[in-house]
């Protein structure tokens, strides 16, 4: 391998090549289409928010591209305004928006844009408030405060405790902690006698309209890694608790080993049978990390390993395997960061080498398949040679991968590798050093 100087360097510049794409396809657009070389919006089809300005600053910021982190500043500062007259997904808007802002702010000191955060924030907590139960509404129109579906996942129920608990921390005003935390009570208070947990919620009835527990699989996913979260972040002890308790189950119920492989068994929550389906997303490879950094250690170096026998196996890992005999499900490779999180928070947890040498093999695979003239885009088969490419990047590459690589080797003085937090979408919560003139 080169030297990990030598990897930061070439991470960072393939960024900027699709970083670039992004500016000059689609700037002031959410997302970038570099094969047809069209913009496209995520939220709403007829208005941007500029989406990939706001999921790409605090990168930016960590890899010291700082002209670039300007503009994106000038951008926001005559184009932010969330007086919307249109539905938009609470969950998505916070991971993404609400602390992309944040993390803007904590990069640059650009009060504005906390005040994007909190006044987005504001938009969005009708989803909660507006709920009999504390349990989120899954859109809210952000200019009339209207509301609409109330079946939700979990992963879009519990995934704002880290932003809404720094906005508290921020403003003094308790009503965003309250929130998430209402919206956890509700659910948990309806776990099985096994304390395993379905998948889809309703939110105005306050139970669950499923039976199959697919943790940690999307779409579940974030709801185990914002309680983490909650106490690591936060110093908050229900979530640490409820975390315990609900990952004590998770492993007590749904851990299989297959080939040698660890993996996690879809089961009914309340019986704990096993539903029979052996199908897993790569959104689940994120649980190396959590469960690591929960304490459980050897399951996440076990699962991680599972993951890179897939890396293996098809040189990128595909969007969904049968893990009964590691077979493709769904051929797509929509630029997911699930593994290179992975990567990441175990090479800082461990330092065992293998999360370096696996993540570089994941980065290298990445950009022979990956790459166009015009920047990063999808594939739609990972087993035709050459791959067959998609054409859409999505912002949240702007936010995880490059990042989760590119701090893995750069070792920079503007990233605390030491008491960091990042966000499930790769947002720097905590851990970024401020200092301009020397680093
Ligand atoms: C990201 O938007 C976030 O990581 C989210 O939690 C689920 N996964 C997507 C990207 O795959």
């Amino acid at each position: 391998m080169p030297s990990p100087k030598a990897i930061a360097a070439q991470v960072r510049d393939e960024f900027l090549h699709a970083w670039h794409g992004y500016k000059y396809i689609a700037w002031g657009y959410d997302e970038y289409r570099p094969l047809s070389g069209k913009p496209s919006n995520f939220f709403l089809e007829n208005h941007s928010f500029g989406l990939s300005i706001i999921e790409a600053m605090d990168t930016l910021y960590v890899m010291g591209l700082d002209d670039e982190l300007e503009s994106c500043i000038a951008w926001l500062r005559s184009h932010l305004d969330f007086d919307v007259d249109g539905d938009v997904q609470m969950f998505e808007a916070v991971i993404r928006m609400v602390a992309g802002l944040l993390t803007g702010y904590y990069a640059t000191g650009e009060r504005f844009l906390a005040d994007g955060a909190r006044d987005l924030a504001d938009r969005l907590l009708v989803c909660f408030t507006k709920s009999p139960t504390g349990a989120p509404y899954r859109y809210a129109n952000l200019k009339t405060g209207a509301v609409r579906e109330p079946q939700m996942v979990l992963a879009e129920i519990g995934s704002n405790i880290l932003e809404f608990g720094d906005l508290t921390r921020l403003t003094g005003q308790p009503k965003y902690v309250q929130a998430s935390m209402k919206a956890y009570e509700a659910v948990i208070a309806k776990r099985s006698e096994l304390d395993l947990l379905g998948t889809t919620f309703d939110v105005e009835k306050g139970e669950f309209i499923d039976t199959a527990d697919v943790a940690p699989d999307e779409p579940v996913d974030s709801f185990y890694e914002y309680l983490w979260g909650g106490w690591q972040m936060l110093g908050l002890t229900q979530p640490r608790d409820w975390y315990r308790m609900l990952t004590n189950a998770i492993v007590k119920n749904k851990v299989t080993r297959v080939s040698g492989n660890l993996w996690f068994k879809t089961v009914n929550y309340k019986t704990g049978v096993p539903t029979g389906d052996t199908t897993t997303s790569e959104l689940a490879a994120f649980y190396a990390e959590l469960v690591a950094k929960g304490g459980d250690r050897d399951i996440g170096s076990a699962f991680y390993d599972s993951w890179t026998a897939a890396l293996d196996k098809y040189e990128l890992i595909p969007e969904a395997i049968n893990y009964a005999d590691l077979s493709i499900v769904s051929p797509r490779h929509w630029l997911r960061p699930e593994y290179p999180n992975s990567s990441f928070d175990l090479w800082f947890l461990t330092k065992d080498p293998k999360y370096r040498t696996t993540a570089y093999q994941y980065f290298q695979a990445l950009r022979r398949n990956c790459r166009t003239p015009n920047g990063y885009t999808v594939l739609t088969d990972v087993r035709t040679r050459p791959m067959t490419q998609g054409d859409y990047f999505p912002a949240y590459s702007f936010s995880e991968n490059f990042k989760y690589l590119y701090l893995m080797f750069a070792d920079t003085p503007r990233f605390d590798s030491s008491g960091y937090y990042l966000n499930t979408e790769g947002k720097i919560m905590r851990g970024m050093r401020l200092c301009v003139d020397w680093c």
